[in-house]
């Protein structure tokens, strides 16, 4: 799927339109979640006025546990103790011979135990080829997260997933489309490794409905998709209902803390992306976020960097 640059100057829109929703009232993020979503009913709870929406929730609760002089998972009602980490950053769908040192150098960059490699090569044995590489550089009790990227389609799947499930993955993420949850409840049935999808649930309802159909052995909900920490407290809240492990996708700064007051956690997704655009970035030690103990999410935007990046 393109990610296009040019979406960034609608979702700037509607980020300036929910914003006169709350310019000069009291801060009261729960309060603007329920408001911004009724708001965005006529456009659809999802896509580009979530996104909209998402950014504004982030950065009232930012500014609620500013205000509290609280980190956001304290300010949450959890605490500041280190959460369990994979190195993502890597692993796409190179030539197997290539993966290996790769792997070597992300289980370095912060003692890593856990790694994502993305699999759905043309066939199945490229991909065994592609696990050996990895796991020739982990330890044996160390986990190895897979992520297809909805790449298969069911029928291709099936054969597939059932062949890899002797491979002692960790998970299988969005195997085929991420819209395909009835295919989902019928992949669960046939394979036994755990099936997770959740970066594309675009707001609480979507993922509400994976689970009531049963698509899913574990979620793993994208800050931004999902619609904020308001829209992640209350699919956390669901999947602890649910029974279902709960794992985030991107933006760890926040979804470290979010992660500290889900019942079911488990792991979260470090790709590191964004550290340029922070003054002091995260750190990782032995394959766990170290939350910072600073006010809010406690970062500051590195503003030359923000400069590059602006829409207009
Ligand atoms: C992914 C999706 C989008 C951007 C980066 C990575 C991938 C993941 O699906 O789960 O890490
Ligand atoms: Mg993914």
């Amino acid at each position: 799927m393109p990610y296009l640059v040019n979406y960034t100057q609608p979702i700037e829109f509607v980020i300036r339109e929910l914003f006169g929703l709350i310019k000069n009232k009291p801060l009261a993020p729960a309060d603007f979640y329920e408001i911004g979503m009724h708001q965005i009913s006529l456009l659809g709870r999802s896509g580009i006025a979530m996104y909209a929406l998402a950014a504004l929730d982030i950065a009232m609760w930012d500014a609620s546990a500013k205000d509290a002089d609280l980190p956001l998972c304290e300010h949450l009602g959890g605490d500041l103790a280190d959460v369990k980490a994979y190195n993502s950053g890597g692993l796409w769908l190179l030539p197997p011979e290539k993966l290996a040192k790769q792997a070597g150098e992300l289980r370095h960059e912060g003692n890593f135990s856990a790694l994502k490699i993305r699999l759905g090569r043309d066939n199945l044995d490229t991909d065994l080829q592609a696990i050996e590489a990895v796991r020739s550089q982990m330890n044996e009790e160390g986990h190895l997260l897979c992520d297809f990227n909805q790449v298969l389609t069911f029928n291709a799947a099936i054969p597939r997933l059932k062949s890899l499930d002797q491979e002692g993955l960790y998970w299988f993420e969005e195997p085929i489309p991420y819209y395909e949850l009835q295919n989902y409840a019928e992949l669960r049935r046939v394979i036994s490794t755990p099936l997770i999808l959740g970066e594309n649930f675009h707001g609480v309802d979507h993922a509400a409905q994976a689970l009531e159909i049963g698509s899913v052995d574990a979620i793993m909900p994208d800050l931004m998709r999902i619609g904020g920490v308001s829209g992640w407290m209350k699919t956390a809240a669901l999947a602890e209902a649910y029974k279902k492990p709960v794992s985030s996708h991107l933006y760890h700064e926040v979804s470290a803390h979010l992660m500290r007051v889900t019942p079911t956690a488990d792991y979260l997704e470090w790709m590191n992306w964004s550290d340029p655009l922070f003054k002091e970035p995260y750190q990782v030690r032995d394959g766990h976020l170290k939350i910072p103990e600073r006010p809010g999410v406690g970062l500051e935007l590195n503003r030359d960097i923000i400069e590059l990046y602006r829409v207009r």
